[in-house]
C-alpha cells in the first residue's frame, strides 16, 4: 500500500517528499489517506469510489470550482490563512486536478489543515454554535455561486420521492426474512411519507430557490481548532444544486442526536434541544438572507433529513449493503432504526422547535 500511495501522490505537484501515510476512516464511501511529507504542508489523498460516483472527473471539477470561489471571497487573507479555512486542491503534474491510475481509479489531493480536530458528536453548546456559524458562513459565501456550471454528480440525491421509489424497488427484491425483520420500519416509512415530501413539493412548485449546497454537513465534516473554533467545512464531494434546508438540517441530524448515527441502543437517542438552539443561533449569525418561505419550511426539514438518511440506510440493508461501507451484518439496519427513532424524538419536541424558529423572524 505504501508504495502505491507514494507513486500516486508523486503524480501531483507536492512540495516535499513522501514520508508515511495514515488511513483516515471517516467516510462511508471513498478511501482517504493522510500523506505525511518531510516538509509542511501535509496532504489528504482521496480515491474516489467509482461504483458510487460515475462522474469522478466532474466531481473533482465541482469541488475545485467551489474552492476557488471561497478562496476568492477570502482573498483579503494571506495564503496560509486561506489554507486554514478552505479546502485547497493540488494540481496533478498534467495540470488537471486528478490522476487516473492503471486500474481506472481516480485520485485527488487537498492540503491537510494542521492543528485541527474533528468530532463525531458535539461536546457542548459552544461547538454546536460554531458548527452553525461555519455552515451558515459557507452558505453565505456561496449564495452568489453560479450553479449553472455545477454538474449534478448524484441525481436526486436529496429527493425523498426518488429515495422512496428506490426503497420500494429494494423491497420487491428483498429476502422474506429481511422484510419480516423490518415490518415496523416499513410501516413507519409509509405512515410518514406524505409529511416527508413537503420539501420536494415546495421545490417542485418553485417556492424554494435552488443554490449551491454542500449536501453532507455532518459534524465530522467540520474541522475545529483545539480551542473549539470551527475552522473549515471539509468533504466537498457532494457540492451540488439544492436548497438551504439540506445543509441546515443535515447538520442537526448529527449534531443534536445524543448518540452516533449507528448506535444500536435506541434508548440512548434524544434530540438535544440546547444544541439545536445554539447551532441555529450560530447559523443565523452568519446567514442573513433567508426568505419567508425558506424559514417556514425550516422546522419540517429538521425531520426530513434524518428520515431521508434512515430511508437510504434501510434501502441499503434490504439491498444487501451495496452502497454504504458496513462493519457488520446489521449495520445499515441499526443506522436506519437510529435515524427513524431520532425523527420520532424530533416530533416530540416539534412545537418547541417551531416556536424557537418563529423567534428568528
Ligand atoms: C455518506 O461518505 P460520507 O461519510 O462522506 C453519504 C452522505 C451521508 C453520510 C452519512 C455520497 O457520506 O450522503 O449523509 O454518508 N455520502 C454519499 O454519514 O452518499
Ligand atoms: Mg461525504
Amino acid at each position: 500500500m505504501e508504495n502505491r500511495l507514494k507513486s500516486v501522490i508523486n503524480k501531483f505537484e507536492i512540495h516535499s517528499e513522501f514520508e508515511s501515510y495514515q488511513e483516515l476512516n471517516s467516510g462511508h464511501i471513498n478511501d482517504t489517506f493522510l500523506i505525511k511529507t518531510k516538509l509542511k504542508p501535509q496532504y489528504v489523498l482521496q480515491k474516489v469510489n467509482r461504483t458510487v460516483f460515475k462522474k469522478p472527473e466532474e466531481l473533482i471539477e465541482n469541488k475545485v470550482w467551489v474552492s476557488n470561489h471561497l478562496q476568492d471571497k477570502l482573498k483579503y487573507l494571506t495564503q496560509d490563512e486561506i489554507q486554514q479555512k478552505v479546502l485547497c486542491f493540488v494540481k496533478a503534474k498534467d495540470n488537471t486536478f486528478f490522476y487516473e491510475d492503471e486500474d481506472s481509479n481516480i485520485w485527488n489531493v487537498s492540503i491537510f489543515i494542521e492543528n485541527s480536530v474533528t468530532y463525531l458528536k458535539a461536546k457542548n453548546t459552544q461547538i454546536a454554535f460554531e458548527a452553525g456559524k461555519i455552515i451558515g458562513n459557507f452558505l453565505e459565501l456561496t449564495k452568489d455561486f453560479d450553479i449553472s456550471k455545477i454538474t449534478t454528480i448524484l441525481t436526486d440525491f436529496h429527493s425523498v420521492t426518488v429515495r422512496h421509489q428506490q426503497f420500494k424497488k429494494a423491497l420487491q427484491n428483498a429476502s422474506e426474512s429481511k422484510i419480516n425483520k423490518t415490518k415496523g420500519l416499513i410501516a413507519f416509512v409509509e405512515n410518514s411519507i406524505n409529511e416527508m415530501l413537503t420539501i420536494d413539493k415546495a421545490i417542485e412548485q418553485k417556492k424554494l430557490p435552488l443554490r449551491l449546497t454542500h449536501n453532507d454537513t455532518k459534524i465530522s465534516n467540520i474541522l475545529f481548532s483545539k480551542e473549539g473554533k470551527a475552522l473549515c467545512l471539509i468533504d466537498m464531494d457532494t457540492v451540488m444544486k439544492g436548497v438551504l434546508h439540506f445543509d441546515y438540517s443535515d447538520a442537526i441530524r448529527a449534531l443534536c442526536n445524543t448518540v452516533n448515527e449507528d448506535e444500536a441502543n435506541v434508548e440512548k437517542i434524544e434530540f438535544n434541544f440546547q444544541f439545536f438552539e445554539s447551532y441555529t443561533r450560530g447559523f443565523f449569525q452568519e446567514y442573513k438572507s433567508i426568505s419567508h418561505e425558506e424559514l417556514k419550511l425550516l422546522p419540517i426539514s429538521i425531520k426530513i433529513l434524518p428520515f431521508l438518511m434512515g430511508l437510504r440506510f434501510l434501502t441499503d440493508y434490504l439491498s444487501d449493503d451495496v452502497y454504504f461501507k458496513t462493519k457488520y451484518k446489521k449495520h445499515n439496519l441499526d443506522r436506519a432504526i437510529n435515524q427513524f427513532t431520532f425523527v420520532e424524538k424530533i416530533s416530540k419536541q416539534f412545537h418547541k422547535i417551531e416556536a424557537f424558529i418563529q423567534t428568528l423572524k
